[in-house]
């Protein structure tokens, strides 16, 4: 295996945080890890305590993103050369050291994003499982073989990479996102520029790690880190750039797709949400219950398939909206490395802003506020960005607070009549990610499935918890392009080309639809 060049372990003591380790993280460059060119730097710090740095970071500007992609362009033809099952090799090793650092990598997302310590560990798992699931696609990425219409003739589809990609990802899933996307690109013999989200960047960095500790040869991921209005809008116009993959919010994805349609540039785009879960009248109440509390309030309502709204029929809403005030009463708060706490941090001070603006907008819009509504600083909190859970009751269907993506600890409850109202309400938002329902009666389930306008559809389970080997994305807005994760028909198709080979062995000219063999 090839010598690697680690991000350095030399780790420096964090002057503001007694004992705390601090990185310096650079950017990775064509096998190095690089300072930027201008030796600016920003910090990444810990959303539950924003005294403590996590990490102090390369600021790439353009001449850094030139860089990578001109590594990630010089690699490509070994690597698009490579046999796809040694490509598999290398991203099985990847998936097997993340596997060992398993702990310490749930550990860093906790401190670097602020998710509880198992929804950190389950991110790892997430992205070990994609590892895992792509590395076989190295000996499959099947195509197909069909008879020709004429003799002596045969034909087949084959997986062709696309070439080198951009890959832009989000904070909320600081390694699991980055997995869909990075996993699947290199297995279909892509190379890629990947530019994090700047709040997660020592995630991404350790992650990265993965791939050049499993002998991933030298250009063929490389690393920036950088705001989206510097590089990341640098990075997908680029001229040396073949495709784009973006997970983030709707405003910068339809930039950055009308961007790459003036390019000619393919873009897949996943997007915000504006999640419901339908509660019928004959729902299992318990089991709705945790589904509403998980579904709202799991990784601090910071998932694109978050519950943010909960359509209660009208005969249980009395009784639930007292229960799921009640439970979600006894969430606590605080630092996700303890093992108590059930909620963690905002990601930063901007999303803690927004959050409190929304539930402000949604008692003007004249929502009833059941629950929470307040920042939260009691004791460890205070030097976090902590909200409280909240719930609105008597949600309107078009206010605001139940049109727009918040992305925080606030829930709207809706009331419905029937199903189809419900399922109008459901429909009724511009998104189109993720839906559930929660009902007992087999026909509900069926009208649901059939008709809920979303990507995904749960039965008696929240909104949130997708899989990796099936296709994962929204319509309308909350999507664009081909799907994430899955195999054929999901990420395979996003990140590969189909060639079509026609081969004529009969020595003369046969024309195909006119020619009778
Ligand atoms: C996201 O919120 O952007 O289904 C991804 C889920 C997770 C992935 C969420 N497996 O909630």
């Amino acid at each position: 295996m090839r010598v690697v060049n680690l991000t350095p372990k030399s780790a420096f003591r964090n002057p503001q945080s007694r004992g705390v380790e601090m990185e310096k993280i650079r950017n990775y460059i064509n096998g190095r890890w690089l300072d930027a060119k201008s030796g600016k730097t920003f910090q990444s710090t810990n959303p539950a305590n924003k005294n403590e740095v996590i990490g102090l970071i390369s600021k790439s500007g353009r001449d850094d993103v030139d860089l990578a992609v001109k590594a990630a362009r010089e690699a490509y033809e070994g690597w698009r050369l490579t046999p796809a099952p040694r490509r598999g090799e290398i991203l099985f090793r990847a998936a097997e050291f993340l596997l060992k650092k398993k702990e310490g990598l749930g550990r860093l997302e906790t401190r670097e994003m602020g998710k509880v310590l198992p929804e950190g560990l389950g991110d790892v798992q997430e992205a070990i499982d994609m590892g895992y699931y792509m590395a076989g696609e190295g000996r499959r990425l099947s195509g197909e073989t069909v008879p020709s219409e004429l003799p002596h003739k045969d034909m087949k589809s084959v997986r062709v990479p696309v070439g080198v990609f951009g890959v832009i990802t989000p904070w909320n899933f600081p390694i699991a996102i980055p997995a869909w996307k990075l996993f699947p690109a290199l297995v279909c013999g892509n190379t890629v520029v990947f530019k994090p989200a700047s709040d997660t960047s020592v995630c991404a960095a350790r992650f990265v790690e993965a791939f050049i500790e499993a002998g991933l040869p030298q250009g063929v991921l490389n690393l920036v880190f950088g705001s989206g209005g510097e590089i990341g809008e640098y990075l997908v116009s680029h001229p040396e750039i073949d495709a784009i993959s973006f997970t983030g919010s709707w405003e910068t994805g339809k930039r950055l797709e009308a961007v790459c349609g003036s390019m000619h540039r393919p873009i897949t785009a996943e997007m915000g949400g504006k999640n419901s879960i339908i509660i019928m009248d004959d729902a299992n109440l318990d089991l709705a219950l945790d589904g509403a509390v998980w579904g709202s309030f799991g990784t601090t309502g910071q998932r694109c398939t978050a519950a943010s709204r909960l359509i209660v029929h009208k005969k249980i809403y009395r009784v639930f909206i007292e229960r799921f005030m009640e439970a979600a009463s006894r969430l606590r708060l605080g630092d996700g490395l303890r093992k108590e706490t059930d909620v963690g941090p905002l990601i930063n001070e901007t999303q803690f802003k927004k959050v409190l603006e929304y539930i402000e907008i949604g008692m003007k819009e004249g929502a009833k506020l059941v629950l929470g509504g307040k920042p939260y600083s009691k004791g460890i909190c205070s030097k976090g960005y902590f909200i409280e859970p909240t719930i609105f009751g008597e949600v309107k269907p078009e206010m605001r607070i139940a049109q727009e993506e918040i992305f925080g600890p606030v829930v709207s409850v809706i009331k419905t009549d029937s199903l189809e109202d419900a399922i109008r309400i459901a429909n009724g938002t511009v998104y189109g990610l993720s839906s559930a329902i929660y009902t007992q009666d087999v026909n509900n389930t069926a009208i649901a499935e059939r008709d809920l306008e979303s990507g995904i559809v749960y039965i008696n389970a929240p909104t949130i918890g997708a899989e990796i080997h099936l296709p994962f994305g929204g319509i309308k807005q909350s999507g664009y392009g081909r799907k994430e994760a899955g195999g054929r028909g999901g990420a395979l198709d996003t990140f590969s080309h189909w060639k079509v080979i026609y081969r004529d062995f009969s020595g003369r000219l046969q024309k195909a639809q006119i020619d009778k063999g």
